[in-house]
């Protein structure tokens, strides 16, 4: 029997060390962080499950006819092929396709995220193999972020400026005196940052600033999206109509003469153009709180109470990212500036407006003072993209021409699309949509661990490692450990790592030298921690070489001290420090916005009734609210099959959470099989019944693999879960077009046939 080691590692969820014996792993969390994530639990399965994809696979459709659009996508048969013969095909089909078509013709835009580890990072290996094979079509912004990050510049600045920069954990705990959270911060989020983390401090730091008394309102329809340590005033909201709350915040600090008149003059612009607005003057509607009443179905008197209790204190104003992942998401982060600005707090210690903080565990923290190794990605020669989460849109309408923030675009026609790191059967919205869009390529080749529904969708599938399975150093900006990610397991069957795959591309293709640099796996991570290293010494700490680093196994990297960025040297002097927005001012009212003609983004904040909310037509159907959040029990749908994700699971379906008053109506209990539906699709999942909703709203999270009783079903319907089958494929507006996966009006009824099995986690071959 061989010995047991204890090795350093990290994920997305929280750098730990893992204790192995053979492919028997036990998974410590780092001493360091004082709240680590459940999540970790989900790793052991990872090692050897039946899901893992064991070796290169080719669509039986696609090898016995060649490539050419296929409907049989995800319907069909695989065979296993040998190493040679996978990138044998993949080669020629990439030759092909560059050769009669060009680069124009290949995405590459892969978006997902993939896993924790700055060389391994499956979205900087096939950027760079692409780059270097012709280019590709790529994809820009986030489906976590796609308003924010596009409205923001236009209004105060970078997403940076108000994300993480401007008001730390400690500012909260020391400075603020209220919190008005829009979408609050849950903890849940809270586990996960990009790269790894290792100290989770939210639930510390939400603690620690309600024993100093700090007063926190929480605006959203779910009871625990802040946690009950904080003991907020829930506002139980109507979703996607915190932008109605908020002009009737406005509209009574106005009224009551609360607002700052001062700072609006000095450090904005736009403001007599949105007060016409909110006032009513240009469209004969004030903006009241009894009109925000209405629409928000918070009271009247709550608004206009709020709104009094905002004013004159140092109150932050937060805003998650949920809110802006639905249709005219720009509005409300746009507008919780503005409500910052009428306080006059913004760029004060703990006040002003925060985006996301408390949405990843790396916001809020003081940032690294040396530079993290990066792998270089080269130069990409196609000018074509699309905003992420149109990837659709891409596939359907080549040639279709479309909206992006001021720009005319076109899309260009994909013959190849090239998928490694992301799950798009997960992260998009209206799957049955996709599907249609998924059939139209020649090729898809897909690299994964596992046999998600978009490898499922694939005409190459080729097997990639785990972290595990492999060396890598993981850091993330925000968090100062770095560590010496040590391989604890041999891979998986014939699995292989990204970078091993494009360099036997790459050897096809006549670029190996190009790709690899000459370089070893284990040669790039030393290479990559050289900038470190020196950056390091350069400022005379300590800065061991790579061996000595991988020997320890972690490194403490210093961090500079927190100055709260732009937004805090603007407050000070807006005349010598102005903002980057066109006016150099908090633009309150926007120019450029109003130039380019949106009537779904207008030039000022204002309340934009969604196609699909209450009172519209297919309301009358579906009455009920779905809120497809992200899960609380696994990172997306990575590790969907682990044990922390399984046992949330009802009969091995997701968990539905339903307000008692809703399941009463319908006949359903606590634990039932429900089938939610509307006219995209249909999913089954297990009823929770809970009073932590507002009623009228049902929770269904993301992440359920997609696992459909008829994988060539036009309407898709899920055995399993995955509310994707449910939302709507719609830009938040033509300025940002970004994902609008939060909401969709559907409805529930109890499932009382034969339940199908569950085969999400099988292999379609062994
Ligand atoms: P993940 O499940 O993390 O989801 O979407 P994303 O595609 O990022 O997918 C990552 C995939 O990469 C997994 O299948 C994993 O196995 C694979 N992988 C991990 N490591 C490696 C590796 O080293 N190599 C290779 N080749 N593969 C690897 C997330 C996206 O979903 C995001 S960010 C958000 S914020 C959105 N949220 C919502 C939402 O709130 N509501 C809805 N309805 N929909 C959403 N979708 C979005």
């Amino acid at each position: 029997m061989t010995r047991r080691q204890t090795l350093p590692h990290s994920s997305h969820w929280g750098a730990f060390s893992v204790s192995v014996r053979e492919r028997d792993i036990e998974i410590v969390p780092h001493p360091r962080d004082p709240d680590p994530s459940s999540l970790l639990a989900n790793i052991p399965a990872s090692v050897s499950h039946p899901a893992r994809i064991a070796r290169p696979m080719i669509r039986r459709g696609w090898l016995d006819g060649g490539p050419g659009p296929d409907r049989r996508r995800g319907a069909d048969e695989f065979v296993a092929v040998a190493w040679a013969d996978a990138l044998d095909h993949a080669a020629a089909e990439l030759r092909r396709v560059y050769a009669a078509h060009g680069p124009r013709a290949v995405f590459g835009g892969s978006y997902g995220w993939a896993s924790a580890g700055r060389f391994h990072d499956a979205q900087h290996q096939i950027h760079r193999f692409l780059n270097l094979a012709g280019g590709y079509v790529r994809s820009i912004n986030s489906y976590s972020s796609g308003a924010a990050s596009v409205i923001l510049p236009h209004v105060i600045g970078p997403q940076s400026a108000v994300a993480g920069n401007n008001v730390s954990w400690s500012d909260l705990v020391n400075e603020s005196a209220l919190v008005l959270a829009f979408g609050g911060m849950a903890l849940k989020n809270n586990d996960v940052g990009g790269g790894g983390t290792s100290r989770h401090i939210a639930r510390g730091s939400l603690a620690a600033a309600r024993g100093r008394g700090v007063e926190f309102h929480l605006i959203g329809p779910l009871r625990d999206d802040l946690p009950e340590v904080v003991e907020a005033v829930w506002h139980p909201i109507r979703p996607g109509t915190d932008m109605a709350l908020m002009l009737g915040l406005a509209h009574t600090l106005v009224r009551e003469g609360l607002h700052d008149r001062a700072f609006l003059d000095r450090f904005c612009v736009g403001w007599e153009t949105f007060a016409d607005y909110l006032s009513g003057r240009g469209d004969g509607q004030p903006k009241d709180a009894a009109w925000a009443a209405a629409i928000c179905g918070v009271p009247a008197d709550e608004i206009a109470g709020l709104a009094r209790r905002c004013a004159g204190r140092r109150t932050l104003i937060t805003c998650s990212q949920s809110l802006q992942r639905a249709e005219h998401g720009e509005q409300p982060v746009w507008m919780g500036v503005v409500l910052a600005a009428m306080l006059g707090q913004i760029g004060l210690e703990g006040g002003g407006f925060a985006y996301a903080l408390g949405s990843t565990s790396n916001t809020g923290k003081p940032p690294l003072a040396v530079p993290l190794p990066t792998m270089p990605v080269g130069h990409n020669s196609v000018a074509d993209f699309i905003p992420v989460a149109r990837i659709g849109d891409l596939l359907l309408h080549p040639g279709e021409e479309f909206d992006y923030d001021g720009r005319r675009l076109a899309y260009p026609d994909i013959r190849l699309l090239y998928w490694a790191g992301g799950n798009p059967f997960h992260h998009h919205q209206d799957i049955g949509r996709l599907r249609r869009g998924f059939a139209r390529p020649d090729t898809v080749i897909v690299h994964d661990s596992a046999w998600t529904a978009t490898a499922r969708h694939a005409d190459i599938v080729l097997p990639a490692t785990i972290t595990l399975e492999r060396e890598d150093i993981g850091a993330a900006a925000g968090d100062p450990l770095m560590v010496a990610m040590h391989r604890a397991v041999a891979p998986y069957r014939e699995a292989r790592d990204d970078y091993h795959i494009f360099t036997g591309l790459a050897e096809r293709l006549g670029l190996a030298a190009a790709f690899t640099e000459g370089r070893s796996a284990r040669q790039w991570l030393e290479h990559l921690y050289e900038p470190t290293r020196r950056a390091l010494a350069e400022r005379g700490v300590n800065a061991p070489d790579f061996a000595q680093f991988w020997e320890d196994g972690e490194l403490l990297l210093p961090t500079q001290p927190w100055d709260g960025g732009i937004v805090r040297d603007f407050r000070r002097n807006p005349e010598t420090a102005p903002l980057p927005t066109p006016s150099g001012r908090i633009e309150i009212a926007s120019a450029t916005i109003a130039g380019f003609g949106y009537a779904d983004c207008p030039g000022h904040p204002a309340w934009l009734p969604p196609a699909e909310g209450a009172g519209s037509p297919a309301a009358s159907r579906f009455p009920l609210q779905l809120i497809a959040n992200q899960p609380a029990t696994r990172l997306h749908s990575q590790l969907d099959f682990g044990a922390t994700s399984r046992g949330s699971k009802i009969r091995g379906r997701e968990p539905v959470r339903i307000h008692p008053q809703d399941a009463a109506v319908r006949g359903i209990a606590d634990g039932d099989i429900v089938r939610l539906y509307n006219d995209r699709g249909a999913c089954l999942a297990g009823a929770v019944l809970s009073d932590a909703l507002r009623p009228g709203v049902v929770q269904l999270s993301t992440g359920a693999w997609y696992d459909p009783a008829d994988p060539a079903a036009e309407i898709p319907f899920c055995v399993h879960g995955n509310p994707n089958v449910l939302t709507r494929d719609t830009g938040t507006s033509r300025l940002a077009q970004g994902c609008t996966g939060q909401l969709a009006l559907v409805e529930i009824e109890r499932f009382d046939g034969p339940l199908p099995p569950i085969k999400a986690f099988d292999p379609p071959v062994r």
